[in-house]
């Protein structure tokens, strides 16, 4: 199987009710491990890139840094068995977006979920038009998460209205949404229970259909945060999105599970352990292949959480 649009990816994870995850890579070693994972459990898989990943792999060139994305990803796609793509995550900046549909890109997101309703549908609007136009799938964001993205803090939560999200969705016909629905982003993302709103997502499903979209989904796993911080660390009351509550989620109509967190979490952990164990090492390769392991590891338990394993 190819590499392929987005949409082909999320259409059929939102005819079978099955959740696709997206994995932000900045770098060789995480395709890597996500390819890899998705081969073993014959998932389809979704890679992306904020603005920073795009920024830091061109070293500050956006042309630069995309063509760096989107050959690896492709090249890796056109040889793998499961569906495979690469999508723009939390685009904020029109020349990023256009970089990324010019670049091959199988899908954007355009995120003016800063902005006051209207503002957000006339930029995402402005987008779709655009991407359309050529073919590509777009991601727009509704309400907003608290915590940090790449360059922006938002200090509170606001939760989807669902009215306005039937009005955004049939007047920027953007094809999938990320309703806000109390997640965020970051390994901080609940002070005591973890709890969803899960009566808007069905609404917001129900009225509209398409596939839908949870940021900030990472489960952020005890075990991977104690072993960091056995190694010196410093990473205290992180806590996540438990894996009950995204299978819930895909249930009420998620399809695309976007996880970073966790990956940073388990390769930082990974190669703590690993310099501080064998000190004598200073073979980069030797450094993160274990950390490549220990990444599949934690992709395949999220395949099999969200249902896409066996789908490709
Ligand atoms: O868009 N992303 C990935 C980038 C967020 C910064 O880490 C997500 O929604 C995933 O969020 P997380 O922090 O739960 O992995
Ligand atoms: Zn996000």
């Amino acid at each position: 199987m190819p590499y392929v649009p987005t949409k082909e990816i999320l259409e059929d994870a939102n005819k079978k009710y099955y959740g696709v995850g997206a994995f932000n890579i900045n770098n060789l070693e995480f395709l890597q491990a996500i390819v890899e994972a998705a081969e073993e459990e014959k998932s389809p898989v979704i890679i992306e890139t904020s603005e920073g990943a795009i920024r830091y792999a061109g070293r500050g060139n956006i042309m630069r840094g995309v063509r760096f994305f989107y050959e690896m990803v492709k090249n890796y796609g056109d040889h793998v068995s499961v569906p495979i793509t690469l999508h723009l995550d939390h685009g904020k900046k029109f020349d990023y977006i256009m970089a990324c549909i010019k670049g091959g890109y199988g899908s954007v997101m355009i995120d003016a979920s800063d902005k006051p309703f209207e503002g957000n549908l006339a930029e995402t609007k402005k987008i779709t038009d655009i991407a359309h136009a050529v073919g590509i799938g777009v991601e727009a964001e509704l309400g907003t998460l608290k915590g940090v993205e790449d360059d922006v803090e938002a200090a509170e939560s606001i939760l989807v209205n669902t009215d306005e999200a039937r009005e955004f969705i049939e007047k920027t016909k953007v094809d999938f949404l990320a309703p806000a629905i109390g997640t965020s982003h970051g390994a901080f993302k609940f002070k005591g229970e973890a709890k969803l709103d899960f009566d808007r997502l069905q609404t917001v499903k129900k009225e509209n259909g398409i596939p839908m979209v949870l940021h900030g989904a990472s489960s952020v796993p005890q075990e991977k945060i104690d072993e960091a911080n056995k190694y010196g660390a410093k990473i205290e009351g992180a806590k996540g999105v438990p894996f009950k509550i995204l299978e819930e989620s895909v249930k009420y109509g998620i399809n695309k599970v976007n996880t970073d967190t966790d990956l940073r979490i388990t390769f930082t952990a990974s190669v703590r352990k690993l310099l501080a164990e064998t000190p004598e090492v200073i073979d980069p390769r030797k450094i993160f292949k274990p950390a490549i392991e220990d990444l599949k590891e934690v992709i395949k338990a999220r395949m099999r959480c969200l249902n896409s394993s066996n789908k490709a």
